[in-house]
C-alpha cells in the first residue's frame, strides 16, 4: 500500500530505504484507487494490470473505487467488469473522481488495465 506520503518520498534523493511499492509509485507507472471521493479513504496501488479486483494482494476492491490518481507515464482502463470486459473509461495521468463520468463508473470497477 502506498499513501500520499510517497510523493514526498519521491522528492528525498538518496533515499535508498524505500519500499519496493514506493520505488515503483516513484519511477511513475502506478495507479493508486481510493475507496472515497477525492482520493480520500485508503489508496491502493499497482503498477500492472489487475484482471479481478475481487482478488488482490489488497484484498477484495471489486466495486469499491470512487477515486483514482493516475501516475506520470502511464495510461490506464477501468472496466465495469472483471477480466476487462464490460464498459470501459480511460484515463491518462491525473486525479479523477469516477462520479464525474457518465456510465455509473463509481463503485463499479471490477478490472484494470495498464495500457501505457
Ligand atoms: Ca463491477
Amino acid at each position: 500500500m502506498v499513501n500520499n506520503q510517497s510523493s514526498s518520498l519521491c522528492s528525498i534523493h538518496g533515499l535508498e530505504d524505500i519500499s519496493q511499492e514506493n520505488a515503483a509509485a516513484c519511477s511513475g507507472g502506478t495507479i493508486t484507487i481510493y475507496d472515497a471521493a477525492n482520493l480520500q479513504g485508503t489508496g491502493f496501488t499497482f503498477n500492472s494490470s489487475v484482471g479481478d479486483l475481487r482478488f488482490t494482494k489488497d484484498g477484495n476492491l471489486n466495486d469499491r473505487i470512487s477515486s483514482v490518481r493516475v501516475d506520470r507515464f502511464s495510461e490506464w482502463e477501468l472496466f465495469i467488469g472483471v477480466g476487462f470486459r464490460g464498459d470501459k473509461l480511460t484515463l491518462r495521468p491525473g486525479i479523477y473522481n469516477l462520479s464525474q463520468f457518465p456510465g455509473g463508473f463509481n463503485n463499479e470497477v471490477s478490472s484494470l488495465r495498464r495500457i501505457g
